[in-house]
């Protein structure tokens, strides 16, 4: 009997143990390849590909840069603060570099908090006031009866948020208080559809204030929100394991890591989650830099919400830049390229070698064959902005999809177009 007891108690423990979202080690060497990746944006020392969503992720993984980490540091500090607090030297060539955004500097206090340090001081403390400034007029733009839109996103926000809380500055409950409503009402939705990375940001923005207790007075809205917010992402999950899609499964899978929930849904959509990543890993699918960063950290057991004490000590593995082996090919490909609701629609066939990105497409459409278009870099890359001399207006953009109707999971940098593919760009509301 004593030990029928001590069964069921070993069963119900492993019950338990099910019910908690752990994402088991992955192959180091899979990994490894991942990381090599972002090395070689680490050298880009351009200013306009300085990113600190890489900074993040690579101190949240098991990874290191050695010195190139330091270094990197200096200059996005340099940068950031330069364009931000106007040090400038009142010149053109320095000046013409647009501010960072809200979410960018959001990502660049996290990079600070990632190396352990608070921000600080004189300096610090106008950045600090500069994002609150930002998510109070965001705030505004939102409105009292919650049916305006930010000027940025809800994802912006929700980072903006989740940086000074890892620096444990406190907001107003009217600012968390929009969050939390747009996330009650749905109102993250992209054109009718749930956005996992944008649940997932407010997620994780909300667990570091549940952790922190920041605002004590809206404790009980917080959890609540936390756990919509995971019932919404196991909902999203796909038949082959993905939260949403490939590329916000790790924001999603930082989010549920190492939460538990009552029933055994839980430990098995993350088990499944991270099979499905495995197999995308093998596959190549993790090309873009700033989805990698978003990644490393899961892969290494971390989340965000670890930026609120960051362990600057755990030993790293030192990686070691990719050998090249540049694979050419003579082998040209086809690619319908069309526009079809442009004021001039356009159609023709454009031939490229086989393994071309989008953005090569486009490039050779524009030399041979009066095609115009023109893009804005961000963290994610090129951003296309304007096609056959429109650009796309406030809350539009212009999409990316595979004729008929299939909107494409990868921006033009990244994409690359299979022979006889054709390739839309819609002009759209979001
Ligand atoms: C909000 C958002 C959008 C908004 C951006 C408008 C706005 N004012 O915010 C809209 C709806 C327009 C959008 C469009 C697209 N998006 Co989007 N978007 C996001 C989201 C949720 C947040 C981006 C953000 O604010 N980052 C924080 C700030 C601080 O960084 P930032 O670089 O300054 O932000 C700018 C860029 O991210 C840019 N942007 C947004 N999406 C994309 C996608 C690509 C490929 C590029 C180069 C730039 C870009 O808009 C932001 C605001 O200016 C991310 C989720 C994520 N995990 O990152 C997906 C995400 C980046 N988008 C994605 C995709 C695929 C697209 C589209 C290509 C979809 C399509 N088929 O057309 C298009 C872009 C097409 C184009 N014209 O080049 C993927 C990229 C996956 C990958 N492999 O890189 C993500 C990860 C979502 C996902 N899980 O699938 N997006």
């Amino acid at each position: 009997m004593r030990h029928l007891g001590a069964l069921l108690f070993l069963l119900g423990g492993l019950g338990a143990l099910a019910d908690v979202c752990e994402v088991p080690e992955v192959d180091s060497k899979l990994v490894e390849r991942l990381g090599q990746r972002l090395l070689p944006w680490m050298n880009w020392l351009s200013l306009e590909h300085l990113n600190p969503s890489i900074y993040v992720g690579l101190r949240l993984s098991s990874l290191q840069a050695g010195a190139r980490e330091a270094f990197y540091l200096h200059i996005l500090k340099l940068n950031y603060q330069q364009k931000l607090l106007g040090l400038a030297v009142d010149d053109d060539s320095s000046n013409n570099q647009a501010k960072p955004s809200m979410g960018q500097l959001a990502l660049y206090l996290m990079a600070l908090r990632a190396n352990c340090e608070f921000v600080g001081g004189r300096k610090g403390d106008r950045l600090v006031s500069q994002l609150k400034r930002f998510l109070e007029d965001e705030k505004r733009a939102i409105g009292s009866n919650h049916k305006g839109h930010p000027r940025t996103s809800y994802y912006q926000y929700g980072l903006g948020i989740l940086a000074l809380c890892v620096h444990q500055k406190r907001l107003h409950d009217s600012v968390v208080g929009k969050l939390l409503y747009a996330v009650k009402h749905d109102q993250h939705l992209q054109q009718d559809r749930l956005s996992v990375d944008t649940v997932a940001m407010a997620g994780l923005a909300f667990t570091c204030l549940e952790q922190s207790n920041l605002n004590p007075n809206q404790r009980h809205r917080i959890t609540q929100a936390i756990s919509t917010v995971r019932q919404k992402i196991l909902k999203a999950q796909t038949s082959e394991g993905h939260f949403g899609n490939v590329y916000s499964t790790p924001l999603a899978l930082q989010l549920l890591m190492n939460s538990s929930m009552p029933g055994e849904k839980l430990g098995r959509a993350c088990l499944k989650a991270r099979a499905a990543l495995l197999a995308s890993m093998q596959d190549g699918a993790f090309k873009n830099v700033l989805i990698i960063s978003q990644l490393l950290p899961v892969l290494n057991g971390k989340s965000y919400v670890d930026l609120i004490s960051p362990d600057c000590e755990a030993p790293r593995v030192l990686l070691q830049p990719a050998v090249e082996t540049p694979s050419q090919t003579q082998e040209l490909i086809s690619v319908m390229l069309k526009v079809p609701h442009a004021l001039q629609p356009y159609r023709h066939r454009i031939s490229v070698p086989a393994g071309s990105s989008l953005e090569d497409v486009l490039k050779k459409a524009q030399e041979l064959t009066g095609f115009t278009y023109e893009t804005r870099n961000s963290l994610s890359g090129p951003f296309l902005t304007s096609v056959m001399g429109k650009e796309a207006g406030e809350r539009e953009f212009w999409q990316l999809l595979q004729a008929p109707n299939t909107p494409l999971l990868e921006g033009i940098a990244d994409y690359t177009p299979k022979d006889g593919q054709t390739i839309e760009l819609r002009l759209v509301s979001w």
